[in-house]
């Protein structure tokens, strides 16, 4: 998300295996121990698709958000809201069955299989979940759906890996992605 925003930024990585997300000065951060969080100016700002939210308004030069007053703004934060809510509690339940399910109707998210039938539809046409225009709710299903294939927890259908790939081609993306390489190694 922030190199398709296009500023500078910079990186603080925490070691999860030692626990740094647990330490006081991170927790003063975050009281969730979760990463990521994001500081700009004065504001912190957490839960990754509130952060890609943010930004995407926070900077409309990067026509990354649907601004308030256009009628596909509705659609835009649909998507936005069901990569946390519907996509990764379906496929973490799925990965990690609970010892008794829930009924349908107490699961935010219905059942694993609409989920990927909706999410399906949505991605097939495109290029993106808006149609022409890539916005930030492309960054939240995007990488719900690179991460939940590549770590099999999710079906490798060809709408989501023709869409992956589509998104695979963003010069931001291989950005990130050489970037993350090179600090894995670091
Ligand atoms: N609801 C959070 C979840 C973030 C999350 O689960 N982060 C994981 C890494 S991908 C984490 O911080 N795990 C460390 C831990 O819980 O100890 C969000 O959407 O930002």
């Amino acid at each position: 998300m922030l190199e398709e925003v296009g500023e500078p930024y910079d990186i603080r990585l925490l070691s999860l295996s030692n626990g740094d997300n647990r330490k006081s000065d991170y927790l003063a951060v975050n009281a969730m121990g979760k990463v990521p969080a994001l500081k700009h100016g004065d504001t912190v700002i957490t839960e990754a698709a509130a952060i890609c939210a943010y930004l995407a308004d926070e900077f409309p030069h990067a026509n990354l958000n649907i601004p308030v007053g256009d009628p596909r703004r509705g659609v835009y934060l649909k998507w936005l809201f069901f990569g946390p809510s519907c996509i990764e509690p379906a496929m973490i339940d799925r990965a990690h069955p609970r010892k008794e399910e829930a009924r349908r109707g107490m699961l935010g998210y219905g059942d694993f299989d609409t989920v990927m039938e909706v999410v399906a539809n949505a991605v097939k046409g495109g290029p993106y979940l808006m149609g022409e225009q890539f916005t930030a709710a492309d960054v939240v299903i995007g990488s719900g759906l690179r991460f939940g294939m590549l770590f099999k927890m999710l079906p490798e259908r060809p709408e989501f890996t023709a869409y992956v790939g589509r998104l695979a081609q963003r010069p931001a993306l291989q950005r990130a992605t050489a970037a993350d390489k090179e600090l894995a190694a670091a």
